[in-house]
C-alpha cells in the first residue's frame, strides 16, 4: 500500500489569521475546485470531504508581545487539533486545506499525541521556502505562520504548545526541511542551535533532490508514521504563484515531483497539510491545480506501473 490508510479526511481550516498577506482563507475551497477529492479518488482512495472547520474571524491588528493575533491563532488550532486527531483515531488520514502555515500547530500536535498513544514514531517532513522556526524574541514580523516548527518543539507560548496536553509534541530530530532558502538571521542561529535537519536549496542544487530525499526518509521503518506539512512556497514562483511570501529558487516542477514520489514510494504517509495556497494571488488556479497534481503524486501516481519502472535507486 501507497498509504497508512486508504479512507482519506478532508478538513477545510479556511483562516489566514497566522499569514503576514491576506488570502489563504480561501485556500480550502480553491483546493477543491480544482479536484482534490477526484484526484485522491482516482489514485484508489476513499475520500470523506468533512467541509471547514469554523473559527474566528482575522481582526488584522498588529503584533502586541511579539505575536500577531495569538487569540485567534489558539482558536482555530484548537479546532484542527481535534478534528485531525478524531479522523487519526477513525483510522483516516487526514488532510488539512489550509489556510495559512499556522495551523500546523493543532495538526502535527494531533498526530503526535496520536504516535504518543499507539506508539509508532512520528517523522515530519516540511516542504517549505522558509523554516518557520521564530519565536516572538526572534521574529521579524510577529507573524504566527513564521512560528510553528519552533511552537511543536516547545518554543512559544504555553497555550500553543500545550495543544496536545504534553509538550514539546516533538524533537527537533524527528523533523526534516527540504526546499529551505528564507530563514531570518536570529531563527538562523536557533535553527543551528537546536540542530534542526535542513536540506537547503543549496544543498538540492549540489546533490540533487533524490539524494536530499533519501537523506531525509532515511531510517524509516514499519512502524513509522509520516506527516508531510507541505508549504505551497516550496514551490518555486514561476510554477506556484498562488501563495503570499514567494521566494525565487525553489524546486522546479521536476524536482517536485521527484520529492512526492520518493515520499509516496516509503508507504508510510499518514497525514498530510496542504497550506499557504492563496488564491487572491494565484493565475486561474493553476498553482491549485499543480498542488493537486503533485498530491496525486503523493499518493502513489506514477507514469508507468510499479513493475514496469526501470529500477533506478540502487
Ligand atoms: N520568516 C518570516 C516571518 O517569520 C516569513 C515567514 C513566512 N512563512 C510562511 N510560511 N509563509 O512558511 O515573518
Ligand atoms: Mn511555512
Ligand atoms: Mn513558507
Ligand atoms: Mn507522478
Amino acid at each position: 500500500p501507497t498509504t497508512l490508510s486508504n479512507t482519506v479526511a478532508l478538513i477545510g481550516a479556511p483562516t489566514d489569521v497566522g499569514a503576514g498577506a491576506r488570502g489563504a482563507s480561501m485556500g480550502p475551497e480553491a483546493l477543491r475546485v480544482a479536484g482534490l477529492a477526484e484526484a485522491l479518488q482516482a489514485q484508489g482512495v476513499r475520500v470523506l470531504d468533512r467541509g471547514n472547520l469554523h473559527g474566528p474571524a482575522n481582526p488584522w491588528q498588529p503584533a502586541q508581545d511579539g505575536y500577531r493575533h495569538l487569540d485567534e491563532v489558539l482558536a482555530w488550532n484548537r479546532a484542527v487539533h481535534e478534528a485531525v486527531h478524531a479522523e487519526l483515531q477513525q483510522g483516516h488520514l487526514p488532510v488539512l486545506l489550509g489556510g495559512d502555515h499556522c495551523l500546523a500547530m493543532g495538526s502535527i500536535s494531533a498526530v503526535a499525541r496520536h504516535c504518543r498513544a499507539t506508539g509508532q514514531t512520528l517523522r515530519v517532513l516540511w516542504l517549505d521556502a522558509h523554516a518557520d522556526f521564530n519565536t516572538s524574541e526572534l521574529t521579524p514580523s510577529g507573524n504566527l505562520h513564521g512560528m510553528p516548527v519552533a511552537v511543536l518543539c516547545g518554543f512559544g507560548p504555553q497555550a500553543l504548545t500545550h495543544l496536545g496536553g504534553t509538550s514539546p509534541a516533538l524533537h527537533p530530530s524527528q523533523v526534516r526541511q527540504i526546499g529551505i532558502r528564507s530563514v531570518d538571521p536570529g531563527e538562523k542561529r536557533f535553527v543551528h542551535a537546536q540542530r534542526l535537519e535542513v536540506y537547503d536549496m543549496r544543498y538540492i542544487d549540489e546533490m540533487g533532490m533524490r539524494h536530499a530525499m533519501e537523506q531525509a526518509l532515511a531510517g524509516l521503518d514499519a512502524n513509522t508514521h509520516l506527516h508531510v506539512s507541505f508549504d505551497v512556497d516550496f514551490l518555486d514562483p514561476d510554477i506556484a504563484p498562488g501563495v503570499g511570501t514567494t521566494v525565487p529558487g525553489g524546486p522546479t516542477y521536476r524536482e517536485a515531483q521527484l520529492c512526492m514520489e520518493m515520499i509516496a514510494d516509503t508507504g508510510r504517509l499518514g497525514s498530510l497539510d496542504i497550506v499557504e495556497l492563496n488564491p487572491a494571488l494565484d493565475e486561474r488556479n493553476r498553482t491549485a491545480r499543480l498542488a493537486v497534481d503533485l498530491v496525486e503524486s503523493l499518493f502513489g501516481k506514477s507514469t508507468l506501473m510499479r513493475e514496469h519502472q526501470v529500477r533506478r535507486r540502487h
